[in-house]
């Protein structure tokens, strides 16, 4: 049973899938599509972080829409000529109606697009990370880690089927929401959940096993703009991630650790949510804080053992092309 003034997502994608065998119509090539993001989307997010564990960057491009869009689309507007390099295109929504003429539905990101035909392949962000998993093995980096391995499945669902709904789409639930009741009954949930996660890692360095898996890129992608974000802008307001001392280590840790961090641009991801939402946001002013130094002091994890990448190792440096400005990161507070 729903709530009065509920907060509903729309999860209907183009769900077209790029496997090994192209029995979806679409065959794994290297440089024949192009993952195109926006920074501040926590869904985009996870795509860039599996696709920077797996050492994924030179076989499957990435373009990267500005922090805002309207009614018409996300727009790249970052690129020379406000026009993304590779798709030559400047609004998303012109690939998504190469695929669907006449396409009338959320111009979402994450996205893969085809480059030859311009079409948008998938908008599925639960697949398009199990896609590269699974059916992008032959251009894994060597030492990619195994961030889904079979032995873990049903835990790493388990675990993660509650954090969606509570954590990772409960902020939204909470920001969104149109009546009190439907706002109390999704904060009281978000909380809750991430009390019980407090006392999950508080024993155990990752949330499932003793490695990274799918499911601490899940969480932690919401965990990452909780303070600058969530806690302010969608009156997530109990307490701030940094006064939860597991999860602020367990979210530090990640941070610093190759194929996380380094994804992330806070003035981006701000700028998303602050002028985007104007119906929460009316002013358009994007707040300056939080000091974001935190993210880069110890966390002292490593004390409860654990193994990052299993038998793998971890990812280099991103692509030149793919570095957050220096401005843009916890850096900056330094
Ligand atoms: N739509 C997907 C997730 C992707 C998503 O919501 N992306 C947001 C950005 S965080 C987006 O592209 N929004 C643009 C829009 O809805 O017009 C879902 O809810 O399952």
């Amino acid at each position: 049973m729903s709530t009065a003034g509920e907060f509903k997502r729309d999860t209907t994608y183009l769900d077209g899938r790029i496997t090994a065998d192209g029995r979806d119509g679409w065959p794994l090539e290297a440089g024949r599509y192009r993952l195109v993001v926006a920074r501040g989307c926590p869904w985009a997010n996870r795509t860039m972080i599996v696709r920077r564990l797996l050492g994924l960057e030179d076989a499957l491009g990435m373009g990267i829409c500005g922090p805002t869009h309207d009614w018409r689309s996300w727009q790249f507007d970052l690129d020379p000529g406000e026009k993304d390099p590779v798709l030559g295109i400047h609004w998303l929504r012109e690939a998504y109606e190469k695929a669907v003429p006449g396409y009338e539905r959320g111009v979402t990101v994450p996205a893969i697009v085809d480059i030859p035909s311009g079409k948008v392949v998938t908008s599925d962000f639960r697949q398009i990370t199990r896609d590269m998993e699974i059916e992008w093995t032959s251009y894994q980096r060597d030492g990619a880690p195994d961030l889904y391995p079979d032995a873990l499945a049903a835990e790493i669902e388990e675990v993660s089927d509650p954090i969606y709904r509570e954590v990772n789409n409960g902020v939204y639930r909470c920001g969104f929401a149109s009546s009190q009741r439907a706002y109390d009954e999704a904060y009281r949930a978000l909380f809750a959940r991430l009390d019980w996660l407090e006392e999950r890692l508080a024993n155990r360095r990752y949330l499932v096993g003793d490695t990274i898996t799918e499911a601490d890129v899940r969480l932690w992608t919401t965990l990452a703009r909780f303070d600058a974000v969530y806690h302010g802008h969608f009156k997530c307001n109990r307490n701030k991630l940094i006064e939860m001392p597991a999860l602020w280590g367990y979210a530090r840790d990640l941070f610093q650790t190759p194929g996380f961090g380094d994804t992330i641009d806070f003035v981006q991801t701000k700028q998303h949510y602050y002028l985007v939402h104007k119906n929460l946001n009316p002013s358009g002013i994007v707040p300056d804080g939080p000091d974001l130094s935190g993210w880069l002091t110890p966390h002292h994890r490593e004390e409860l053992g654990g193994r990052p990448f299993g038998d793998g190792t971890p990812p280099g440096p991103p692509p030149e092309p793919e570095r957050v400005p220096l401005s843009h990161t916890a850096q900056r507070h330094v």
